[in-house]
């Protein structure tokens, strides 16, 4: 029976998933991170050292670099390769890869770029290109419609037109523009790969309901832009074969490859949320809040998105930028280990006493937060279980906020991302959102999802349901009940009315 590739190149590193589709399980499981196994490009968490916590960029050669050794671990992994039908990916979302030429010789890939490196979705330094660019389609509202979002300095088109307007020259000897998805994707097949419409629709470039790029949006961007940019095709698209160069390096088959999509369409398909009226909600490196729509309704207060659905459907999602990072802050300033951190904050009980804060240890997403910093109230920063449940019960009720446009009566959570793996922060999750939450066997659902979505591609004719029938499913056993949700009813809105404070200064 044949086997799946799911690769998911995130913010901090990457992952591979094998898939046996007959078995309906997983036989090869590798994670690498970017500052560990590639030191030479100084990251940390994946980014590069910025004086500016407004600009966040990071290596597209290291993304390449990567990508070379995990094939290099699939090759040696034992597994019968002959059966490696199809393989696809995720990336994190946004970033931009300015590409000046391409070609697949014997020797290798030869690849030049315009911009040695790539602005992700952390970067929020193009607040005077949004405006420029809602301005020049007729207003952020204008632009939700047709792309499924208000203007975000972080969406491709804001810094394609901050490159644009900061390097004229280099932006002209941009022949191809990729996302990070595309990127990666064209290093397998050895050409320049097309986008799917879920990463396409991260861009405020792309008009949701036909799949095409939005010519006003493009004029409003930067010139010639048509003529950079990937073309877009059906998520489940074979967009080629696994280039010589692969096969010969590492003794690869030649594998079909399916477009690869961003890692938030990708987690839909692998916590299998294929039908509407789910909500999943991943704890990564950024935390989000999403589910399936079957038709796009846009945020009317601008806050969160639609994007394009690997099913050809659509998914709305919202984002924050303090997931992980500010876990791994409080975690850290309080000298604790991940089990301590849990221990104290099944100690604290909910509604901290009246102890909160609103969470901005970087620039926030949602809501739109330019100048980082945490407030407290009612408590002290050197108060360890305090600030444990402050965090993670902002970080919920923030979630249960600014997905409330969704129009989901949430009575499931799936919880997905690395730190879903922590009981006691699911507790929480449940208690706030008045939900059962359950997890998922499979830590990384994006990259599960990219192995489904391989399969869904090569096998055309299996509907969605049996792609993920027996394995994007969460383990029954465990359920994680509401316990106490009575001290959030009244909580959600004072952080509410703090949130409105805090940003009206
Ligand atoms: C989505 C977003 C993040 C990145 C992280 O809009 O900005 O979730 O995709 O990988």
């Amino acid at each position: 029976m044949p086997l799946y590739l799911g690769l998911d190149s995130s913010t901090q590193g990457l992952t591979a998933i094998v898939l046996d589709a007959g078995e309906r399980q997983i036989v090869f499981q590798s994670s690498l991170s970017f500052d560990e196994v590639l030191p030479k490009y100084g990251t940390r968490h994946g980014v590069l050292p910025s004086a500016d916590p407004s600009i966040v960029v990071s290596s597209p050669l290291m993304w390449a670099d990567a990508l070379d050794v995990m094939l290099g671990r699939i090759a040696a992994s034992g597994l019968d390769l002959s059966r490696l039908a199809a393989i696809s990916g995720s990336a994190q979302q946004h970033g931009s890869v300015y590409v000046s030429g391409l070609a697949a010789r014997d020797s290798g890939l030869d690849l030049s770029l315009s911009r040695p490196v790539s602005p992700i979705w952390m970067d929020s330094s193009t607040s005077a290109e949004c405006s420029e660019i809602a301005r020049g389609v007729g207003g952020d509202e204008v632009l939700a419609a047709h792309t499924g979002s208000r203007a975000f300095e972080r969406f491709t088109g804001p810094q394609i037109r901050k490159f644009f307007k900061t390097s004229p020259d280099h932006y002209a000897a941009t022949s191809r523009i990729h996302l990070v998805s595309s990127f990666l994707a064209s290093l397998l097949i050895g050409a320049h790969a097309p986008v799917d419409p879920g990463d396409a629709s991260g861009m405020n470039l792309m008009d949701l309901k036909t799949g095409t790029w939005w010519q006003p949006a493009l004029d409003a961007t930067a010139p010639d832009l048509a003529e950079k940019l990937p073309a877009i095709v059906p998520s489940s698209t074979i967009i080629g074969t696994l280039a010589e160069y692969w096969q010969r390096r590492h003794g690869l088959p030649p594998s079909r490859i399916a477009a690869w999509s961003g890692d938030n369409p990708c987690s839909l398909v692998g916590t299998g949320l294929v039908r509407e009226g789910l909500i999943a909600i991943s704890l990564g490196t950024s935390d989000t809040i999403f589910g399936l729509m079957r038709e796009p309704r846009v945020s009317p207060d601008g806050t969160g998105h639609v994007f394009g659905a690997p099913t050809g459907e659509f998914m709305g999602i919202t984002v924050f930028r303090n997931g992980s990072l500010a876990r791994e802050r409080v975690r850290d300033e309080h000298g604790l280990t991940w089990e301590r951190f849990s221990r104290v904050l099944g100690m604290t009980s909910p509604g901290n006493s009246g102890r909160s804060m609103l969470p901005w240890f970087e620039p926030e997403i949602t809501p739109r937060v330019s100048t980082p910093g945490v407030r407290r109230f009612h408590l002290d920063a050197g108060d360890i279980a305090g600030n444990v449940r402050a965090l993670v019960e902002a970080q919920m009720m923030a979630m249960k906020l600014h997905s409330e446009w969704m129009g989901v009566d949430v009575k499931t959570i799936y919880a997905t991302g690395g730190a879903s793996a922590n009981r006691a922060i699911l507790q929480v999750m449940a208690d706030v959102f008045d939900a059962e939450v359950q997890q998922f066997a499979v830590g990384n659902t994006a990259a599960l999802g990219a192995a489904l979505r391989a399969f869904h591609a090569d096998a055309k004719t299996i509907g969605w349901n049996d792609v993920v029938r027996g394995i994007a499913e969460p383990v029954a056993s465990s359920l994680v009940r509401p316990a106490n949700h009575e001290p959030y009813k009244d909580l959600i809105s004072i952080y509410a009315a703090r949130e409105r404070d805090a940003l009206s200064g």
